[in-house]
């Protein structure tokens, strides 16, 4: 491995010894797991099949002529059912001895009796739908639940979701009442189970080191309905699905749409753009047949989208019967390409650099529930600081903060939820895994293919090798049971998605082999902080080393997906110390000097953003990861003004 330290103790081994690394060996030895199958264990079924999605959920549903939609977002009752009785004894028609929770929000930080409670959580709540939608066809969405729900409208079971960051829908035309209210449950669970993406820790108790909850990965793990729960209709025959790519020729904007709709569906239509304020309006002919149009849209003089000018086209797609418009559905598109070339990341043909954070979906009291002012916060910050882009580390953001990105012109590499992936793991647990990430990124890539904000695919954060945790003996090595999946994942966003690159998350100390598989070399490295604390001369000097021989090895674009270190706000020293932020703005100074010096590294995305909450453990105080160059409430510590001072108006 090319940067293991001589020194002391590789960063994975300290993450492995503290319970943070990879899904890998904290839990101590297989033989304190009992032997036993990690999904006997857990006293559960096998989960290998994602629950079919009743319908594409891919489509942000939305209020116009044709479209009505009713957001459930409120007060809804709420039950905990630690002993797992609430399906025999028929919650799905209502909550015994309910009590009041928000729709969305975590339940974690709201109860003092549910801070640490991941098992079965239940909401039920009435919803009158008006007489007039009953010649419309009727959908429930729900934008997120974490992680496993089971959905029921009117005592009747609509379907099952696992996975907790991607929306799922159900049709419920011909179920829905129309002459009283109808009654909707939902049962959530986000039980840690090691077949599941991101991977639970197997049971046996926490050991000394793990913290708790217990988890395989380096973020609180809320639980509970984290976006909207939501009504809607379409018309019988409807726009199901919309593909717009665009491309630059000379000054002029080629827009490409591509649409389906529903029951294959032989007839007319037309996808139109309003070009400029004016009202200059470009407009195209859709054929379908069987369901499938193409047309082509060219924009003469285009405002190509960047993030100093995020400018958006307001694009339209219609179905028409006679001439007239029976269905519509409307997109924000913005012009732009994003390419590679030799050692170059390419915005609209010109070279770019990546300049910003990973983050999280985390605020006090709500967790990880969409929180709008708190979006709008960020965005502002980003853009304070100078920060042209961030990961959506370490899974799926809301489909709004996918929008303000599009607004605020922000660059986004979209992650699934595969984090915490050891590849030592039982090969079961390897091959469940793919089966739910290949899901993942399908509905990933389905749901937000058409933001040009979005540039580039991650497939995985962090993936390692290391002691099994199931205690069951990988069939084959962990590096090849990774190349296997790296194959498969990339392959498939490639196959469903062409215009973007594919990358992951590389932890340090990792095996290199598996950068052969992307695009992008995308790296999270810590030295100066896991390894060689406190000695940031060495550390860099280290950096520098490595990075020139990953790049003799992998010649591609390459970027930090994360650097950082931890700072208490109002701890002060000088010269800097660790945890001190004169030490975390000196550390990510220096990280970005040494990029500086690297013509094939192309951005800097530093953790963090924002502190955010952990499990309870010796390595984070407070249940807190400090490495946010913002504090949880968002206030800038000494790095954010340093970055601020080198980013506003740099190049860099
Ligand atoms: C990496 C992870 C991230 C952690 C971070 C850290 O990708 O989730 O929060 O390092 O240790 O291991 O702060």
């Amino acid at each position: 491995m090319q940067n293991e330290e001589k020194d002391g103790l590789s960063r994975r081994d300290f993450l492995m010894s503290v319970g943070l690394a990879g899904g890998a060996a904290a839990a101590g030895p297989a033989s304190l797991l009992g032997g036993s199958s990690a999904l006997e264990d857990q006293g559960g079924e096998p989960e290998a099949e994602i629950a079919a999605t009743a319908v594409s959920a891919a489509m942000r549903p939305q209020q116009n002529q044709f479209r009505s939609l009713m957001d459930l977002s409120g007060f809804w009752e709420f039950q905990l059912d630690p002993k797992n009785e609430g399906e025999q004894a028929n919650w799905k028609d209502g909550l015994p001895s309910p009590r009041v929770i928000p729709v969305p929000a975590s339940w974690n930080d709201l109860f003092d009796d549910a801070a640490d409670y991941l098992g079965y959580g239940w909401y039920s709540r009435e919803a009158w739908i008006p007489k007039a939608w009953d010649s419309q066809r009727i959908f429930l969405r729900v934008y997120s639940a974490n992680y496993a729900a089971k959905v029921w409208m009117n005592g009747v079971l609509l379907g099952e979701h696992l996975g907790g960051h991607l929306p799922f829908a159900y049709e419920i035309t011909g179920k829905a009442r129309f002459d009283a209210a109808n009654r909707i449950v939902i049962r959530v669970e986000n039980l840690q189970k090691p077949d599941r993406v991101p991977p639970g820790r197997p049971p046996g108790g926490p050991g000394f080191f793990v913290g708790y909850p217990s988890t395989t990965y380096d973020f609180f793990p809320y639980a509970g309905i984290h976006r909207q729960v939501a009504l809607y209709t379409t018309p019988r025959t409807h726009i199901e699905d919309i593909t717009v790519t665009t491309e630059i020729d000379g000054s002029d904007g080629v827009v490409k749409v591509s649409a389906r709709a529903s029951n294959r569906w032989n007839g007319m239509g037309r996808a139109a753009i309003v070009a400029d304020s004016s009202g200059k309006t470009f407009t195209v002919s859709l054929n379908f047949s069987q369901g499938e149009a193409r047309a082509e849209l060219r924009l003469p003089s285009a405002r190509f989208w960047s993030p100093a000018d995020p400018h958006l086209y307001p694009l339209t797609v219609e179905l028409l019967e006679s001439d007239r418009p029976f269905d519509s559905y409307r997109l924000e598109i913005g012009v732009r390409t994003f390419t590679l070339s030799g050692e170059q990341l390419l915005l609209n043909g010109q070279p770019v650099m990546l300049r910003g954070f990973g983050k999280h979906e985390d605020f006090p009291l709500h967790g990880k529930g969409l929180d709008h002012p708190q979006l709008v916060r960020d965005y502002e910050l980003l853009k304070w600081v100078g920060a042209n882009a961030y990961r959506t580390s370490h899974y799926p953001y809301s489909e709004e903060a996918m929008e303000l990105a599009d607004r605020y012109g922000i660059m986004i590499i979209d992650e699934i939820p595969a984090v915490g992936l050891n590849f030592s793991e039982s090969e079961a647990n390897v091959e469940a895994w793919l089966k739910v990430a290949r899901g993942q990124l399908r509905d990933l890539i389905a749901r937000d293919k058409n933001h040009p904000s979005v540039i580039m695919w991650s497939v995985a954060n962090e993936p390692g090798v290391g002691r099994p945790l199931s205690g069951r003996r990988p069939a084959r090595s962990g590096v090849e049971a990774g190349d296997h999946y790296f194959n498969e994942m990339v392959g498939l966003a490639h196959k469903l998605d062409p215009t973007r690159p594919v990358t992951f998350a590389a932890v340090q100390g990792g095996p290199a082999e598996w950068l052969a598989h992307v695009d992008v070399v995308a790296i999270n490295r810590y030295y100066g902080w896991y390894t060689l604390g406190g000695q940031l001369d060495v550390a860099i000097a280290t950096l520098e080393k490595e990075l020139d021989a990953l790049h003799a090895s992998y010649p591609k674009p390459m970027i930090f997906t994360e650097f950082g270190a931890e700072a208490l706000p109002g701890s002060h020293n000088t010269p800097p110390e660790m945890w001190t932020e004169e030490y975390q703005a000196e550390m990510i100074s220096r990280y970005l000097d040494v990029a500086a010096r690297k013509p094939f590294m192309r951005g800097t995305l530093l953790w963090c953003f924002a502190d955010f909450k952990t499990s309870q453990s010796i390595i984070r105080t407070n249940s807190m990861n400090n490495k946010g160059v913002f504090t949880r409430d968002r206030r800038p510590k000494a790095a954010a003004h340093m970055l601020r001072a080198r980013w506003r108006g740099s190049a860099e």
